[in-house]
Parts: C-alpha cells; structure tokens; sequence
C-alpha cells in the first residue's frame, strides 16, 4: 500500500520525503497508520551510521497511531484500534519470561539494525528494498509495520500526539526511577540532564513521593522547566557537582540516574550518593570506551549500587497503562516539553533539538 515516508538515503541525513510501498502484514505483525511519532536521540545516533545502519532506512521508534491491518494469528488487536508502539522483544528469552522485554536477549537484533532476521523489509521504494523495523516499528512514515508484542491498544479518545513518547523516552525516565532505581516517597534524587528523558525522571520521582529533586542541566531554559515541573532544586553542572548536591542533601542522595552521557558531571555521582544510594546509568556517552571509575573502598563502605539501565526497566504491557493512568490524572504533564512538527519538517525538528529549541519533537503525520 502507498505510503509516505522520511527516508534516510546517507549517514546524518538529511531526510527526505518520499512515497514508498508497505506490504500487507505477514503472521504475527501489525500495520499501524502511523499519526505521531517522537525523535529520540537514538534515531540521530542509528542515522549517522555508527551502528551499521543499511541505507535507504527508515527510522523512527516513538510511533502511534491507528491499526490498519493485523496479520495471521493476532488477536490483541483488530483495524480501527488506537495503539502506542515501542520497544521489540522475543518473548521467548529468559529475561522475557521474567517480564523483563527491556533486557531481552534479542534487544540488539530486534531493535536496533532495522533488519530482519530473515534479511527481509516490508517496504519498497520503487521496487527497490528500505531498511525498515527499527525497533519493531520504523515510525517516520505514514504506514510502519510493528509486531503483536510491541503494540499497545490505547482509548479511543487517547492523544496520540503527547503518547507517543511514551513508547521510549519517558518509559526510559520515568521507569529509569520508579522502576530500575525503586524510588521510595521521601528518598532524595538527582537528575542529570533536563531533556525529555530526565524530566519524565524527575515526574517519575515525584509520582513516587520523593521529597528532594535535584536537577543539573547546563541549559537555563531547561532548568527552569525542570522547576515548574517540581525540581526542588537546580544546578548548572559548573564545578563540584558532588559538593553542590551535599550542600542540599548533606548525607549524599539516595538516587543518581544519570541521562546525559557527559560523563565530566556522571564522574561525580558516587561522590553524590549517601551510603545504600544506587547510580542508574541510562545516557548513552559519545564515546563506546567511556568508564565510570568508581573507588572501590570508598564504594564498598557505602554499600554503594551502579546499573544500567534500557527503557526504564519496562514492561510496556503493564507500564505504559499506568503512565497513562498517571498522565490522564495531571501527574506526568508532558504535554509541557513536547512540540509538534509535520513529519516535512523533520530535519527542522532535528535542528532544533540539536539547538536547544525543543525539548521532546513528536511529528504529526497524516
Ligand atoms: C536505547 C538507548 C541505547 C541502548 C538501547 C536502547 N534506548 C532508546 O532509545
Ligand atoms: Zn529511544
């Protein structure tokens, strides 16, 4: 069927608006018109190319729209249904059984090379092949086609325009504390990095009752979101980070999730910690040789926790309800750091994120 997609046809783009072919939904798979899609800042890294990417792709992973058509054998869904795509799993791995999808043995095959394992695509352009299923989806064009397992149904009156994010980067903040990290009302948490990701964390402490938010970002205009957004505090990531957050919270923080990869401020955080506190690392560093040297001593006495983190530990069938849940009910606002485009005016919206212009760009597509 015709479609419209952003193609990418070289590394770093740009994109280009072109008309492509999906194909009919094969056993298991879902077609989805796609009507909203985020930019996460894994579509930029995916597109320069560093991860192998086979050009032209479509990227895309933050999709949600209307079901199309279901292929053989799925029975979650039916044409006509609202839906949110995120993440692709196995669901036949161990950490799948263990309703752990984020950490499925499969992730990187799934979600990250817009490939098939049986090296097929589900879209032409002129006959010709275009990488698509990037992350299950491929979400930058009108049709994509998703999978049972990584679609879910949502209301009919749902906005599909502030949801749809939340298929990975504010599942990835708000899971990263109320999940991965365990947040407890009246623990203490810092945020580093106030994009769309750390402020969904710094909402996921809140919704979890946590007393003190520190937030350091370097941009203003991002801190001061972060403060209308319920950070208690605010610091610019200039100097001794570690001596800022212990001259708020004395005795060090309970939680450090790190989202911003940059990693002169993620140093600091086991010098930010109190004794139990626990470090989430989620922020992806420029740099694949990037270490975290923690004191081992110093770490040993301090009963000290550091993990990584994918997705905010979710599990979309059970978390994405409930952040909806939260959202309908005022208390994951993200409607306040998300601006729309037209999916024409992708490389506008890349631009702007690169410039601090936007928080979280979710294109509009029809
Ligand atoms: C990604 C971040 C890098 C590791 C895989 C998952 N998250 C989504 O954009
Ligand atoms: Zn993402």
């Amino acid at each position: 069927m015709n479609a419209t997609a952003a193609v990418l046809n070289q590394p770093m783009g740009p994109f280009s608006i072109e008309a492509v072919d999906v194909a009919a939904p094969q056993a298991g798979e879902v077609r989805v018109a796609i009507k909203a899609a985020g930019i996460c800042h894994t579509d930029l890294v995916v597109a320069s190319g560093a991860m192998g990417l086979q050009f032209p792709a479509i990227l895309g992973h933050e999709g949600a729209g209307i079901v199309d058509a279901v292929g053989e054998g799925v029975t979650s869904v039916k044409p006509g249904d609202k839906v949110l795509l995120t993440f692709n799993s196995c669901g036949a791995c161990k950490p799948c059984s263990r309703h752990e999808p984020a950490y499925c043995s499969n992730f990187v095959p799934l979600n990250m090379v817009a490939m098939r394992g049986d090296g097929s695509t589900r879209v032409t352009r002129d006959g010709q092949p275009v990488s698509d299923n990037f992350f299950g989806q491929s979400s930058f064009a009108s049709l994509a086609i998703a999978n049972e397992r990584n679609v879910l149904k949502v209301d009919d009156d749902a906005d599909l325009a502030v949801l749809a994010p939340l298929g990975c980067g504010i599942q990835t903040g708000a899971g990263g504390v109320m999940r991965s990290l365990g947040a407890k009302a009246g623990e203490t948490l810092v945020v580093l990095g106030a994009g769309a990701v750390g402020l969904s964390a710094l909402l996921g402490g809140k919704i979890a009752g946590c007393t003190t938010i520190i937030v350091i970002e370097p941009q203003e205009g991002r801190r001061a979101l972060a403060l209308q957004l319920g950070a208690t505090h605010v610091l610019d990531g200039q100097g001794d980070m570690a001596s800022a957050v212990r001259g708020i919270v004395p005795e060090g923080a309970d939680m450090v999730l790190d989202t911003s990869g940059y990693m002169p401020v993620v140093e600091q955080s086991v010098n930010m910690i109190a004794n139990r506190g626990r470090i989430g690392l989620l922020g992806v560093p420029g740099s694949l040789d990037a270490a975290l040297p923690v004191p081992v001593v110093q770490f040993i006495t301090q009963g000290g926790t550091v993990r990584g983190i994918i997705e905010g530990d979710s599990d979309p069938a059970v978390f994405l309800p409930e952040l909806i849940a939260h959202h309908k009910a005022g208390r994951l606002p993200i409607e306040k750091f998300i601006r729309t485009y037209r999916l024409g005016q992708i490389n506008e919206a890349i631009d702007d994120a690169h410039h601090g212009k936007c928080v979280k760009a979710v294109l509009l597509i029809d």
